[in-house]
């Protein structure tokens, strides 16, 4: 595998970064998770996007403007012969002093990986998934906003231990009022009745690119889409639930803190909207151009 470390491809081995850059020290720096399918990138547009707000957020320069980036995301699935993956585009403060001042640091890293996916079994998507909620909540928007992807994702991480701890994959985590926010790396929804329902971002939830496209399939299929306060009644209480995320696509939730959800099965609407979004995912995306011979 060659990584891409600020215009350069190195291997794996040879991938390295200072121990004084700022993403080590502090998890200063901001990250983005991408999938292909079939020779595209999906939704890279939409991802680049936000890792630049990320970027903003936290006063960081990315080194490269948007054009640059998208062209260096595709061209290390390239160098990488990759047409169906998993991309992980970070950008580190920095190389700096001990200090926590970023201005001590000169120059952001921009580091891309573009590798083979880990998916959950296919069993979990058939017979959908039981979670719990845990206790560490969701960081303050005023504190530290969980609408920047930042490299410091040890609330999240937290909340996953937590979770399995519990004997589950994934956490429900409310935000510090007791509203639901999301899952501990994936975006929470509802179906009831004819509706489909998520927490708001004010809830702590991420602007998942997922969660975007799931609203979209969803209205075109006839839903009601809608972003109100949710509480872990109203998720105990609906017809189906399912997580939407990159890596995870949507998965079935069919209990949550010992409560069965709906029938206790992936319901009509999920299976609907899974078929929808695995369409989408074959047909759309930035391509790669990988030459038919390699
Ligand atoms: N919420 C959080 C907190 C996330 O980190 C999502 C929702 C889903 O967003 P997208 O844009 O992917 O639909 C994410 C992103 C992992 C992993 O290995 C997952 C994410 C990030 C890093 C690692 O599970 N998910």
């Amino acid at each position: 595998m060659k990584i891409y470390i600020d215009g350069q491809y190195y291997d794996e081995k040879d991938a390295k970064i200072s121990v004084f850059d700022h993403g080590v020290l502090y998890g200063d720096g901001v990250f983005e998770g991408i999938r292909a399918y079939h020779g595209r990138v999906f939704k890279l547009r939409e991802h680049i996007d936000r890792l630049y707000c990320s970027a903003h957020a936290i006063l960081l320069k990315i080194p490269l403007p948007p054009a640059e980036m998208t062209a260096a995301v595709l061209d290390t699935c390239r160098e990488n012969r990759i047409r169906n993956g998993y991309i992980r585009l970070l950008v580190t403060r920095g190389v700096g002093t001990l200090g926590l001042d970023p201005n001590r640091c000169k120059r952001p890293s921009v580091i891309v990986i573009a590798d083979k996916i880990q998916l959950y079994p296919p069993e979990l998507y058939e017979r959908g998934m039981a979670i719990i909620t845990v206790a560490t909540t969701r960081n303050l928007h005023s504190a530290l906003n969980p609408a920047i992807k930042s490299l410091n994702y040890l609330n999240n991480i937290l909340a996953k231990i937590e979770a399995n701890i519990g004997g589950c994959e994934e956490a429900i985590m409310l935000n510090a009022e007791g509203y639901v926010a999301e899952c501990t790396g994936d975006n929470l929804f509802i179906v009831k009745g004819a509706q489909l329902l998520t927490p708001p971002l004010s809830s702590g939830a991420l602007y998942g690119i997922t969660r975007g496209v799931v609203m979209q399939l969803a209205a075109e299929h006839g839903l009601q889409v809608g972003e109100p306060q949710l509480t872990r009644y109203d998720l105990f209480n609906a017809d189906e639930c399912f997580l939407t995320g990159t890596g995870a696509e949507l998965v079935p939730i069919v209990k949550i803190d010992g409560r069965v959800v709906g029938s206790g099965k992936p319901g009509p609407v999920t299976k609907a909207l899974v078929a929808k979004y695995h369409a989408l995912t074959q047909v759309s995306g930035e391509p790669i151009s990988l030459p038919d011979s390699k």
